[in-house]
Order: C-alpha cells, then structure tokens, then sequence
C-alpha cells in the first residue's frame, strides 16, 4: 500500500475539498470512516483499500495527521474549506515557533502572522519542527519565535492541533521576536 500517497489524498479531501468526494465535514471536520472509503474505493487505485489501511497510514505518517475516534475520521489541521473548523481553545507553552521564508519577513513584520489561504496560522512546538516547516519554502528558513504565553494572557486564543502543531488565528508582530 502505498500510504504516503494516501496520506496525501485523504489530506486533500478532509482538509481542501470534502465536496469533491461527496463529504461534508461536521463542525470540528470529522466525517465518517465508511463514507470516505466509500469514496476512495470508486478511484480504481484505491479499489481495495479497507478501515485497516487507513490506521496503517496514520501510523506510518511521519507526522500526525488525521486521526481515527469511533468509526469517524478528521483532519487535525491544515483546513482551507470554506466554514472554519471549530477547534478548543488550549493554554500554549511559554514559547511557539514559526518558520517562514525570509521573503515573507518584512509583511509578517508590518500585519503579523496571518492563516493566508488556511483558516488558522500554524505553530511549531520546537524549533525542529518549526525548520522542516521553514524548509518547504526556503533552504535557509527563518525561525520567528511566538510569546504565547504573554499573548494567551491578552487574550490570543490558540489551538492544538497535534503534538507538534499548535494553531492561532492569528499573532500580531508584538508577540513576536523576529531576533
Ligand atoms: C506565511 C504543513 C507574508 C507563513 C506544514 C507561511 C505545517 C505570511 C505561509 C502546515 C504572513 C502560509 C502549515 C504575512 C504568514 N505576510 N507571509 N503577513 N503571515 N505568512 O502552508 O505554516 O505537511 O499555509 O509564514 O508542515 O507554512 O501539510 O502554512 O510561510 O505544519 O501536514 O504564509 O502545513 O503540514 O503557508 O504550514 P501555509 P505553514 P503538512
């Protein structure tokens, strides 16, 4: 099976474009097990993929992105769709992390950081996390470091997504240090 490419698609669909296969996400982007495979077993690639191989992707992902709870499954983060996926508000660490490409410095300096085309801005927990994230735009990232703390205490909601992933609807450049 080849779950890398799965892993993609079911982001796509759970994150992108639900319509696309026939789904609607409820509030906080579950859909059901059995309606998603339904989808992906009309595309003859995934002719034969069953519930098993959709745990076996997630436990082979490199990182934690969808998860499994009572025959239903979701997206933990990454969502462009239209109606904002509801997500509980969380206490941050002191410090989260961001990494971005250093031709986006000069406008994260003037409007902060803003979600773009997802519906919340991503945080990294550690700097590790926050350079793979960098990496996809820019071979030499910048890592912008979010007083999360201080801004939870003015009242910045923020979000988990999963272990690594912590979200925002946005960070004003107050909150952050740009070194
Ligand atoms: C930038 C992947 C100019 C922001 C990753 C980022 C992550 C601004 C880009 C997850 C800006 C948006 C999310 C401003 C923000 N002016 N640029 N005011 N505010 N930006 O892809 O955080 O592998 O939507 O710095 O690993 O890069 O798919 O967000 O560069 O975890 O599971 O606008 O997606 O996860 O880009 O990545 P993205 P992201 P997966």
């Amino acid at each position: 099976m080849r779950y890398l490419e799965l892993s993609k698609e079911v982001s796509y669909a759970l994150r992108h474009a639900p319509s696309e296969y026939g789904l609607v996400l409820d509030e906080y982007g579950w859909v059901s097990v059995q309606q998603l495979l339904k989808a992906l077993n009309k595309n003859e690639k995934w002719a034969l993929l069953k519930v098993d191989d959709l745990f076996k992707m997630i436990d082979a992902s490199d990182k934690k992105r969808h998860e499994i709870v009572d025959n239903k499954i979701r997206a933990l983060y990454g969502h462009s769709v239209s109606s904002k996926i509801r997500k509980e508000s969380n206490e941050p660490p002191e410090y989260l992390y961001h990494g971005t490409a250093r031709r986006f410095i000069d406008s994260i300096k003037e409007k902060g950081l803003l979600s773009q085309e997802r519906q919340y801005v991503h945080l990294s927990l550690d700097k590790e996390t926050a350079l793979q994230v960098g990496k996809r735009r820019d071979k030499n990232p910048v890592i912008l470091t979010i007083k999360a703390t201080l801004a939870w205490q003015n009242g910045v909601s923020f979000y988990k997504g999963d272990d690594k992933i912590w979200l925002a609807d946005s960070i004003k450049s107050e909150y952050i240090e740009f070194q």
